[in-house]
């Protein structure tokens, strides 16, 4: 049994996750820490909403609150949809917790320790009418190069030209839409990321089973030069952890908060905490899974991504752990394994929130429960490439691998059992060769299955999956206990048992993809026994003659031809 911590990428705040985000990062991490509890191991998995920086700020603007209480509100609202995806967090945190504040504040004191944090002063646009210093991208005006009337600060969007503030003519505050704005000096922290490129480079080099699309951005960015320039990690903002050095004030950094990149991985540590505390544990049973010094020495660490945030993972987050780690005192955890993801487009274009372009998580799971979006995402992961959603491929998967394949199986078997036997498994017979083949065949598809799941193969597993639901069609078909039956009831009885068995060991290996339908059918099984399949031929016999069972629900229903298009249509716009 070994220890496992997981975390996924923490999303932002500011609104409801689309399916693209999902199956990028806390989906596939589910399903993995689903699968590592099963077998035994001793899980811990996190995620958290991130909170800080100003998008959280504008969004609560707009939707006329305080900042903390619009964070308060929505970090409910994520935790309920991520409920209704049965996404099965240790802890769902906050990076606004008390115990961020303080391990942001406690890694920044380190850093400054170990040399490695550095101060500038900077020209920065300050708005009067706001009250605030304006970022790149809340500052608009008319673009130098194409006379574009929206050009942002940091970029025209209808030219594409890269800008500078300064640059837009009429400049005025994208937040009040002031023109009263003035160019003021400030000073910030620089985290010295350009002092770390050795052994960052040494580190990643190191890791030569991790997924390609993971290592080349890392390496990318590494030889780049542009990727690893030190990096401002405080802002003139009122909302985000406070800066300072430890539990002691950092003179010149008054009124600072830290950059929201800089507190957001270090809420992975401090959603233990989280855990810790809500779980009412002391501190060492959230610092013996982050601290090597502490126990966390054999815990193997996984984080799951989108693609966009593996920079902030290869280089910022491990700069801030291997910097800390040169004081004396410190031991915290690197990652062992960061699994990546491509992005998931939408029916031809792509999915945006800021477009309220796609499918949103509470939108999903209002039209159709989790088993069916999880099934799908997760057998179409974006692993090698970038993937696509379209209403046809998900009406045909949906259709023929959960009602066709699965569900057929579950219900053909069931069925026939009551008609015949009635509602309990029946006795005698004897197996022979077809029985022999099914068996080796599954105890193959099985090992195959274990394999991918434990390499995080996400496609390769869902296909290993479906193709064990099909060998039960298959032998179902080929043995056909309804001819049987007629002649020799014996026979059609074994067929029986051993079918009644299968749909125990399938709710036992869905599972990790389909928690619910898992659900129903051990509960249709009549049992509790959820023990793992190592031994094919024993778990064939779980179920022992005379075990009780109730035809269960139809677990999946099929989508038809006319919901494919209503939803395609009411989809096909954009959210207000
Ligand atoms: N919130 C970006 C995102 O949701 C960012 C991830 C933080 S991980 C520490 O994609
Ligand atoms: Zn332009």
């Amino acid at each position: 049994m070994a220890r496992i911590l997981i975390t996924s990428a923490i999303p932002y705040i500011n609104g409801i996750k689309h399916l693209g985000n999902l199956v990028g990062s806390q989906l596939p991490a589910d399903l993995y820490a689903r699968y590592m509890r099963q077998r035994g191991h001793e899980v811990l998995f996190l995620c958290a909403t991130d909170e800080h920086g100003t998008p959280a700020e504008l969004a609560a603007a707009k939707a006329g609150e305080p900042v903390a209480e619009f964070c308060a509100k929505m970090h409910a609202v994520q935790s309920e949809i991520a409920a209704g995806f049965r996404l099965s967090f240790d802890k769902f945190g906050r990076s606004s917790s008390p115990q961020n504040r303080k391990l942001t504040q406690h890694f920044a004191g380190k850093l400054d320790e170990a040399g490695l944090i550095g101060e500038v002063s900077e020209k920065q646009v300050y708005s009067i009418t706001d009250g605030r210093f304006l970022p790149d991208r809340y500052i608009e005006g008319t673009c130098p190069n194409c006379g574009y009337d929206k050009a942002r600060g940091d970029q025209c969007e209808n030219c594409t030209k890269q800008l500078d503030p300064i640059d837009l003519i009429e400049p005025r505050s994208a937040i009040s839409g002031s023109t009263d704005l003035e160019v003021r000096e400030t000073r910030h922290l620089y985290l010295k990321q350009s002092q770390m490129r050795g052994a960052l480079t040494e580190w990643i080099e190191s890791k030569t089973d991790w997924p390609i699309l993971t290592t080349s951005i890392a390496k990318k960015w590494l030889n780049d030069g542009e990727g690893l320039q030190d990096r401002g990690i405080t802002r003139d903002l009122d909302w985000g952890v406070p800066v300072r050095k430890g539990d002691q004030p950092w003179p010149g950094m008054e009124g600072k908060v830290f950059y929201v990149w800089f507190d957001a991985p270090i809420e992975y540590i401090a959603c233990a905490a989280e855990w810790a505390e809500e779980t009412g544990q002391d501190d060492a049973a959230w610092e013996r899974w982050w601290r090597t010094d502490r126990g966390a020495d054999d815990v193997r660490y996984v984080q799951f991504m989108g693609k966009d945030n593996v920079p902030f993972h290869t280089l910022s987050f491990p700069t801030t752990i291997m910097g800390a780690n040169r004081i004396e005192g410190e031991a915290w955890k690197l990652v062992d394994y960061i699994k990546a993801f491509n992005y998931l487009n939408y029916d031809g274009g792509q999915f945006s929130t800021s477009q309220g372009r796609g499918i949103f998580m509470d939108q999903a799971l209002s039209i159709l429960p989790a088993d069916y979006w999880r099934w799908w995402l997760l057998s179409h992961a974006p692993e090698t490439s970038d993937s696509e959603f379209t209403w046809e491929n998900f009406q045909v998967s949906a259709n023929k691998d959960l009602a066709d394949v699965l569900g057929n199986f579950v219900s053909r078997i069931t069925k026939f059992c009551r008609s015949k036997f009635g509602e309990s498994v029946p006795d005698g017979g004897t197996f022979g060769p077809e029985e022999q083949a099914l068996t080796e065949a599954l105890t193959a598809r099985i090992r195959a299955y274990e394999a991918h799941m434990e390499a995080m193969e996400v496609r390769k597993s869902a296909a290993e999956l479906r193709a064990i639901w099909s060998l039960g069609n298959e032998y179902l078909q080929s043995s056909a206990p309804w001819t049987a039956f007629k002649t020799d009831p014996d026979r059609a009885a074994a067929i029986t048992r051993l079918s009644l068995n299968l749909v125990r060991i399938y709710a036992v290996l869905s599972r990790p993809f389909l928690p619910d339908a898992a659900a129903e059918m051990l509960t249709a099984m009549h049992t509790e026994d959820d023990s793992w399949p190592d031994d094919v031929p024993a778990a064939l016999a779980a179920l022992p003659a005379g075990h009780v069972f109730t035809v269960p629900e139809v677990a999946f229903r099929k989508i038809t031809d006319d919901e494919r298009d209503e939803w395609q249509a009411q989809f096909a716009g954009t959210r207000d």
